[in-house]
Order: structure tokens, then sequence, then C-alpha cells
């Protein structure tokens, strides 16, 4: 913990992480909240607006975990904040059919390729829960293959991590989840076809979906390489399988349509999360209408939700993709994250520090590594321990990551150029005091 952790000035957020430890596990309700990769006291935060947080010791930060992906416009968007009042005034929830929700699917497949009808649920684990089940029921068979170090939520078949080897049965990665609820889950090496169709040389037949983040946000930011998503397609062509991109974090983020249009590649099932509530709990998972129209009520395959499509959930989600329609928004962010990119890049070099640098849009990440990072084994050699000093310098300068190697930085189009080049310079000091 470094001295400012421990400083009066952060004296607020230490009472009151003790005072939540003692009523929540942890002290947090989503366990990366907690510094538990970077050690030190998480900031309790009072509000944010735009690129900004308020810690409730009146301190400020220049945030880029943006609610872990979902304010791509910044905290507080006024017609995000507008839609929000207005449908809680109408009431917040009804148990019942709004035309918002109509207006938010039909936005959503306007935008998203392969999506042609939705089904709005309230998390991503819940979208991709559904997702999987959904693949299961229409191929008929059991099978999924996931990958080493991508993330889908805490869906019993999906807290799955790889054994011994690129290819393995999945093993359970957390107590509670039993072998059966694993069994049917095989792990990949991210980025290798290999592993993937080594698996399938005798199950391949028992295959229902490969389940992908097309742009791997979940061990730090690995990219796909040349030819790894097309070569997914074609194993599930060839198998009878589904593609399932899960692309809560990359939807509306690295492109309107994201991932899926970005590399102009189609999966079967796409799954959305994140901006697409707007800051709020809603997300969705949608299909080709053969597909989805296997969903109940209509078709067998069960999932439901008592809050799904909530009206004010709903109604931020409405606002943010229209939001995210005025034309100059990418364009923004493309310029304030590739000035940041390659502030970033400089800064290491400047400093001496061995980093390798990943973007994709408004996606970023800083590896403390000298070796390519491709997928999870190399991810994994990161210097995490350098990562965490490096965090909390930062932390120490008014800057706000992710508090763990493993994840992305989040531009948002609220940042300015003054505040993009106060990081670099922050980054600057950091790097030279934390680099031995
Ligand atoms: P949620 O259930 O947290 O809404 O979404 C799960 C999920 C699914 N798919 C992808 C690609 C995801 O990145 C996530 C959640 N992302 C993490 C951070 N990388 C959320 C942060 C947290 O767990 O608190």
């Amino acid at each position: 913990m470094t001295e400012a952790s421990r400083s009066p000035e952060n004296r607020g957020s230490a009472c009151a992480f003790e005072a939540a430890s003692r009523v929540m596990p942890g002290g947090v309700n989503s366990p990366v909240r907690a510094f538990g990769a970077v050690g030190g006291v998480p900031r309790f935060i009072e509000r944010g607006c735009g690129a900004i947080l308020h810690d409730i010791d009146g301190r400020e930060y220049i945030d880029y975990v943006g609610s872990w992906g979902p304010l791509i416009l910044g905290h507080a968007h006024p017609s995000v904040v507008k839609a929000v009042q207005q449908a809680a005034n109408r009431g917040t929830s009804f148990g019942a059919p709004t035309e918002a929700e109509t207006h938010l699917a039909t936005l959503i497949i306007e935008r998203v390729p392969s999506i042609e009808m939705v089904r709005l649920v309230n998390s991503g684990t819940e979208a991709v829960m559904s997702a999987v089940r959904l693949a299961r029921a229409v191929t008929g068979r059991s099978l999924i293959v996931k990958f080493d170090g991508c993330y889908h939520g805490h869906a019993d078949a999906l807290l799955v991590a790889a054994g011994s080897g690129a290819m393995t049965f999945g093993t359970p990665s957390s107590p509670g989840v039993t072998s059966g609820a694993a069994a049917d889950t095989l792990v990949a090496d991210y980025n290798d076809l290999a592993s993937v169709e080594s698996a399938l040389a005798d199950r391949g037949s028992d295959l229902a979906a490969i389940l992908v983040e097309p742009i791997a946000g979940n061990m730090g930011l690995v990219p796909p390489v040349a030819g790894f998503l097309a070569g997914l397609r074609e194993i599930c062509d060839r198998t009878g399988a589904l593609l399932i991109y899960d692309e809560v974090m990359t939807c509306f983020r690295v492109a309107p349509g994201g991932a899926q249009a970005l590399y102009g590649q189609k999966p079967d099932i796409t799954c959305l999360g994140k901006i697409v509530g707007g800051g709020l709990p809603l997300a969705a998972y949608g299909a080709s209408v053969r597909i989805m129209q296997q969903v109940s009520p209509v078709g067998p395959v069960y999932q439901a939700g008592t809050l799904s499509g909530n009206p004010v959930a709903t109604a931020a989600g409405i606002a943010m993709l229209e939001a995210l329609d005025d034309p100059t928004i990418y364009d923004r962010l493309e310029s304030l994250s590739a000035r940041l990119d390659e502030g970033l890049r400089e800064a290491a070099r400047s400093a001496g520090v061995a980093t390798r640098h990943a973007r994709v849009g408004s996606m970023l990440c800083t590896f403390f590594t000298d070796s390519e990072v491709t997928n999870f084994a190399t991810a994994s050699a990161c210097d995490t321990q350098q990562y965490a000093r490096y965090f909390h310098a930062m932390l120490d300068c008014g800057i706000y990551l992710a508090p763990s190697q493993f994840e992305c930085m989040f531009v948002s189009s609220a940042q300015t150029e003054e505040q993009i080049d106060r990081t670099v310079a922050a980054a600057r000091e950091a790097l030279t005091l934390t680099a031995c």
C-alpha cells in the first residue's frame, strides 16, 4: 500500500472500506473493485462528471475505467440522465411490455450486422448464459469451447479455466462449480486455431458452440490475429456448431456494430452489455429470427427476468445509442485514444521500462512485459507487481486505471486533449518511479 493510500487524504475511503467490509464480502459487490490485485484501499466514489471521478475524500481522477466500459460518453451524460429521470417519473418497472423496449431492440438490430431479433436481459452474465443455452438447444449438442483468459460472466459453465497444456477439459475455477457443470466446457488457447481443432478431433460432432470475445478484453487487451476469427467461423460451419461472439465489451465500443462490423465477420449469436445499457443494468443477446424464435415464449428455450427490459434502463440504453449516432463521436474517440496510446508508448520508452501496448479503438492496454502478448499464457507472464506499483503511482497523480493488469483502459468522448496529455505526463513520472 502506498503512502497515499494510508495518508489522511484517503481517510474517508479507508473508513468506508472498513465499514463496507463488515457487511459485504470484501466490502464490494464485484470482486475486482476491491483492489485485490494491486493492494491498497479502493476509492469510494461520491460522483462522476464527464471524464472525472470524485471520491469521498474530495480527490479527483481522470477516469479510464468508465464503469468497466459502459461510459463511452463519460459520467452523467446529460441526455442519458434526462432520459432516466423522465422514465423514472413514469414508473420504474411494470413487468409488462413497453414500446421503449421495441425502440431499443430496433436500434440494436439496425446497428449490429448479425442480429435480426434480440432479447433484453439484465447483465452480460445473463446474456452469455442464455446464448449458450440457446446454442445447445438449437444444435441439440452439449459441448462448448471457450478460450483461456476470456471472461464471459460468472455462469457455472463458463467459470472454467484451462488445466495444464493448451487444451484440456475445463476444470472449475471456483468452488461451487461442479465438475458436472464444467464437463461440457472445453478450453482452448486464444489466437490458436490448432488448439481448437485438436480438441474436436473426436468430439466435433457434439460441439454446440464456440464462444469467443472477438477482441479479448479480460486478459488485458488481446486483439485477434489475422485469420483467427475467420478460422472459428470455418470450424463452426464445418462441424454444424454455432459461433457466439461475446461483444459485451466491444459492441458500440470499437465500432457502432462492434468487432463483427470492424472485422467483417458474422457470428450466429451475439451477446451485448455495458454500453447498450447506458450505465444501467441492461444487456442483450441476439441472432437471426430463425434462432431467436427458439426462445420462450415462442420457442421452447426458457429464459426470463423480472426486470428484463426495465423501462429506466431501456431509456438509458436508447439515449446512449442515439447519442452515439453523432458522427463526430467515433472520430473523437479515435483521435483521443491514438494520442494516449502514442504518449504511453513514448513514456515507457523514455523511462526505459519494458512494456507492450495494445489498442483497438478506445480500448487500450499497457502490458508490463518484454514479450508479445497474444494469449493468456503470454499475458500471464506480465509483471503484475510492477503493474500494481504503476497503478498506485498513477492513482496518486489523479489517474484512475483498472486495478488489474488483466483489464483494459477505456477512453470516453468526455476526455479532453489536455487530460490525455496530463495522463501521459503522469505515466512518464509513474513509470520512472516504479521502474525498479
Ligand atoms: P456482467 O455480468 O458483469 O454485466 O458482464 C460479464 C461480462 C461478459 N462478457 C465480457 C466480455 C465481460 O467483459 C464481462 C464483464 N467484464 C468485467 C470487467 N472486464 C466486469 C467487471 C466486474 O466483473 O466487476
